[in-house]
């Protein structure tokens, strides 16, 4: 297996002294348009933690002041954390920095759909960006998204975008979602592109971004020209 290439790494520091600090991989975003980075995913690249409530907390009390030189960043958040923290805390993550939360359905582990919803709107509401991730990963795609108004933008999954490489109709929708999507002002955003086959469909379907280790070893390799 090769190596992945680490655009950059951001460890996130612990506690009131400082000593401990959790790594995290920053996952570079790039426009097709003109292939820049426009922002990171912020990824977990520790040890599996005893509890993930923890790492999550200290992102967000890491983001919860202002740090310069951090570009736009995507961040996971768990429905737990969602469902248990304020608007009001989390709206003020999503201001000091440049944040916007990214809603997971693969891993839904939150019942209550209904209220997931409300409490999205209401942070949409407050002027909190948000992303819908795994598009196409679960059952319950469009009928979240129909729930809740005013996404950012959208994840698109890994699987279902290859479900789309192998069927016509399948990719014929997808197409139609992403020039809708375009229309509404929300970004598409192609996860997991992981080989250039990939990286060519995701061109083919227009959508705004692409993200996965293949788009990071073509960051990569522009780091490198421009070192040169
Ligand atoms: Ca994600």
């Amino acid at each position: 297996m090769t190596k992945r290439p680490i655009f950059k790494r951001l460890d996130v520091p612990v506690g009131a002294q400082g000593g401990v600090s959790i790594p995290f991989e920053m996952q570079p975003i790039v426009q097709l348009a003109d292939g820049r980075v426009k922002a990171c995913e912020l990824l977990y690249r520790g040890q599996r933690p005893a509890d993930w409530a923890s790492v999550d907390a200290a992102m967000l009390g890491f983001l919860s002041v202002p740090r310069p030189g951090l570009p736009p960043v995507y961040v996971n958040l768990s429905n737990d954390i969602l469902m248990s923290r304020g608007a009001d805390e989390l709206a003020r993550v999503a201001t000091a920095n440049d944040v916007t939360f990214e809603l997971s359905e693969a891993v839904s582990g939150y019942g209550d759909r209904a209220a997931i919803a409300s409490k999205v709107n209401e942070l949409i509401g407050a002027g909190v960006r948000v992303a819908l991730d795994d598009f196409g990963a679960g059952r319950d795609g469009l009928q979240r998204l129909y729930a809740i108004g005013n996404v950012a933008a959208i994840k698109i999954d890994r699987e279902f975008l290859l479900t789309c490489m192998r069927r016509q109709d399948a990719r014929r929708m997808l197409c139609m979602l992403v020039a809708q999507w375009r229309q509404e002002g929300v970004r598409s955003i192609a996860e997991g592109v992981e080989d250039n086959v990939m990286f060519a469909f995701a061109q083919a379907i227009e959508v705004d971004f692409v993200q996965g280790w293949f788009v990071d070893s073509l960051v990569a390799m522009q780091l490198l020209g421009n070192a040169a």
